[in-house]
């Protein structure tokens, strides 16, 4: 069942780079983005040599291979995810298009002043901002499911706020701080049963775990090619039919369209409604061969990998006096370790470890809240993905006892 990492490391070029000469890469920030294999930039290299033209909009040959190839794509992103019909998905720039998309149509059409909606103390500003904008907007209200000591979402609290019949409830699958897996099948019922409408966050789910929009019964669901192996520039909205038929559209522009008069038009079906102007075309390509490069490999081995990495490296890092790792124990979480250790600013630790090639992240990881509620500005992250390794992991916890020499 185990993966041949060796073999899969070989699928990507980045990870033989020299930082500086004889110091190899250390690449453990995969949250922010993940490191692409070689199919995917071939294939996007293939469609710049062999295939390149616009979409939707011409008869040529080029142009019907190359409207054919997006489409393609489509068809393997909604069965990566299981969603039922292809055009439930959306393709857009990336999680936060995805979710700002609800946030300007869906949630503009359905919700006036008063009106409540539940997000969760662990989400990232991207599933955060666009609800503030509509709360002063509109005078929609915010609830938060609170977080834990230990990392996780406070259930109880969350049915008490459903009691206040909320419209929508909008949350993370999978935390980039404290790498939580939230119980997302239990959190939609429980909206549904109370009458409410579902986003989930899948940004950090998606790449990691095998996701199935259709047993977890969400109604929206967002995500980004370029942290699932795939190119950046690119990635999707999930929507359930009837609710993506009923939305007004978002852009305005080419390709929405049905039919436009000097002074009104009528919009495009789905998905075209939501795809507004010449889109990601190459970059669509290479989502879909980074689909298939999962595929390939299996999520259910990607995931059992990880999580060797990840309890392997809570244990290495929990012996290291000084150091706290945030977020509940390794069954309970992804690829992930947020830690801060004992009187050395995140920021010094991340520098120092880049001395060896190591390279972590350090800040709020723009999950700010989250980290006021710990009580903490900032955090190092270490994050693990399908290519990370045990030998990585011991490179990060020698790293982390220089970082204790320099500072005494
Ligand atoms: N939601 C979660 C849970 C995320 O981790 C991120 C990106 C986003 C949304 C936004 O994704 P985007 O593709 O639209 O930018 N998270 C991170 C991170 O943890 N470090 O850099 C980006």
């Amino acid at each position: 069942m185990t993966l041949d990492i060796a073999r899969i490391r070989q699928d990507f070029p980045i990870l033989n780079r020299e930082v500086r000469p004889g110091v190899k890469v250390v690449y453990l920030d995969s949250t922010a983005t993940s490191q692409k294999p070689l199919a995917v930039i071939e294939a996007m290299n293939d469609f710049y040599h062999r295939f390149n033209a616009n979409i939707h909009r011409g008869v040529h040959t080029l142009a019907e291979e190359a409207t054919a190839m997006y489409e393609q794509a489509r068809v393997k992103i909604a069965k990566f995810i299981n969603a039922r019909n292809p055009h439930e998905i959306i393709y857009t720039r990336n999680t936060t298009e995805s979710i700002n998309l609800v946030a300007y149509t869906w949630a503009r059409a359905n919700l006036k002043s008063g009106d409540l909606v539940i997000l969760t103390e662990m989400e990232h500003h991207s599933n955060l901002v666009p609800w503030h904008m509509l709360a002063a907007e509109r005078g929609v209200q915010l609830e938060f499911i609170p977080v834990t000591e230990n990392g996780l979402l406070d259930l109880e609290t969350y049915k008490s706020l459903l009691a206040r019949t909320p419209k929508l409830v909008s949350f993370t699958h999978m935390s980039n701080v404290l790498g939580t897996i939230n119980p997302a099948a239990e959190i939609i019922k429980l909206a549904h049963d109370a009458g409410a409408i579902t986003v989930v966050d899948g940004a950090q789910s998606v790449p990691h775990l095998k996701v199935d929009v259709h047993a977890l019964d969400a109604d929206f669901y967002a995500f980004s090619a370029h942290k699932m192996c795939g190119p950046t520039g690119i990635g999707a909205l999930y929507g359930k039919s009837a609710l993506l038929d009923a939305m007004p559209p978002f852009l305005g522009g080419g390709d929405m369209i049905k039919e436009v008069k000097l002074r009104s038009f009528r919009p495009n079906t789905v998905p075209a409604k939501f795809e507004a102007g010449t889109p990601a075309i190459a970059e669509s390509v290479g989502f879909g061969a980074a689909v298939d490069y999962l595929t390939g490999i299996g999520m259910d081995k990607v995931a059992a990998h990880e999580h060797e990495i990840t309890e392997y490296a809570l244990e290495r890092l929990e012996e290291i006096p000084g150091v706290k790792v945030f977020g509940p124990s390794a069954d309970k979480k992804g690829g992930v370790a947020s830690f801060t250790f004992d009187g050395v600013h995140p920021h010094d630790v991340a520098q120092i470890l880049d001395r060896d090639g190591i390279a972590v992240r350090a800040g709020h990881h723009c999950a700010q809240p989250l980290h006021e509620k710990f009580g903490i500005p900032a955090t190092t992250r270490a994050s693990f993905y399908l290519y990370s390794t045990k030998d990585e992991v011991d490179k990060l916890v020698e790293g982390i006892y220089k970082v204790k020499k320099v500072f005494g």
